[in-house]
């Protein structure tokens, strides 16, 4: 039986994450750990433990205790707030980064860790962006993701840590809302349409970014981390999409549902600037290939799903 640390577990992936883990793997199998104790399912379904990622002793005394095998780390700064507080973001998106390898290090340990469309620039190739291509991104999240991945890289060659990683695009759910992302108007827009009938996006129409829905992140995650690591030429981190939209594309789906919906643009020049420099359509193939990555939620569907998990009758 697998047990199986993991930091940020009150975040956005991780607080659907850990209870999907502890649902395959049992409840007491899954060590919850985040900077912060709220009143949540992910703190009384399982052991929980607060945790400052930053602080290496801590963080190798939870696992060594809970005798942890694997390591999922996902406590880290998005994009937005990276770029306000670039110093922060390097402190935290790489300190955490590198205590929690070493913990899988000593501990002998699998380890995950996402990386993002973030880690892609301006220079990237903006269609069909390959697994292997140009990666000089121009934000720190980005410069943290490309270090990020080559510090895992490092781990795996160096001493054989067990590392893996996906390069997320934009994740959506109805469950926890994202802090401080640039891809964060593609969820809230849900929530507004429902409560406002209205939605004044912060991203331009004709911007296009790659998109998921949890459950196939969550689903990802489970299945690079189960997959034959003898077939994985890649590691850190593969390209993983599920579609990529346009504010004017997600805003017309919407209307399907909800006619009177309306959507204005108010465009912020700091999070226009990072999404411009992102690619618009990465290319999944080798995830496909190397350990069989598949979604099963597009546009359309996840949009009925998110409308009627919030409340919204669909037909
Ligand atoms: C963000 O917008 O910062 C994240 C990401 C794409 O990594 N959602």
């Amino acid at each position: 039986m697998k047990r199986i640390l993991v930091t940020g577990a009150l975040g956005q992936i991780g607080s659907e994450l850990t209870m999907k883990l502890r649902e395959l793997y049992g409840e007491e199998g899954v060590v919850a750990t985040d900077i912060r104790r709220i009143d949540s399912k992910v703190v009384h379904s399982g052991p929980f433990e607060t945790l400052d990622v930053t602080d290496e002793k801590a963080m190798f005394e939870i696992a060594n205790r809970y005798k942890v095998d694997t390591v999922i780390h996902l406590a880290a700064l998005l994009s937005a707030t990276a770029e306000q507080k670039p110093l922060l973001a390097w402190n935290l998106n790489m300190g955490g980064l590198v205590n929690a390898l070493e913990t899988a290090r000593e501990l002998n340990c699998q380890f995950f860790t996402p990386s993002s469309i973030g880690a892609f620039g301006p220079l990237t190739p903006k269609n069909d962006t390959p697994q292997d291509t140009i990666q000089r991104p121009t934000t720190m999240y980005g410069v943290n993701k490309v270090s990020g991945e080559l510090l895992c890289d490092y781990y795996y060659h160096k001493f054989g840590v067990d590392t893996r990683g996906l390069r997320f695009p934009g994740l959506i759910s109805y469950v926890t809302p994202p802090g401080g992302g640039t891809t964060d108007y593609a969820v809230e827009i849900y929530y507004e349409a429902i409560k406002k009938q209205a939605y004044t996006s912060y991203i331009a129409q004709g911007t296009y970014m790659d998109m998921m829905y949890m459950p196939d992140a969550l689903q990802a995650i489970v299945d690079l981390m189960e997959a034959d690591g003898s077939k994985l030429a890649h590691r850190n981190a593969f390209n993983v999409s599920a579609m990529s939209f346009e504010p004017s594309e997600i805003a017309a789906e919407i209307k399907k549902h909800i006619p009177s919906f309306t959507m204005n643009y108010e465009v912020d020049p700091a999070r226009q600037a990072i999404a411009e420099s992102w690619p618009d359509r990465i290319d999944s193939s080798c995830a496909k290939a190397e350990w069989g990555f598949h979604t099963s939620y597009d546009l359309e569907k996840m949009t009925k799903d998110m409308l009627e998990k919030l409340g919204h009758p669909t037909q």
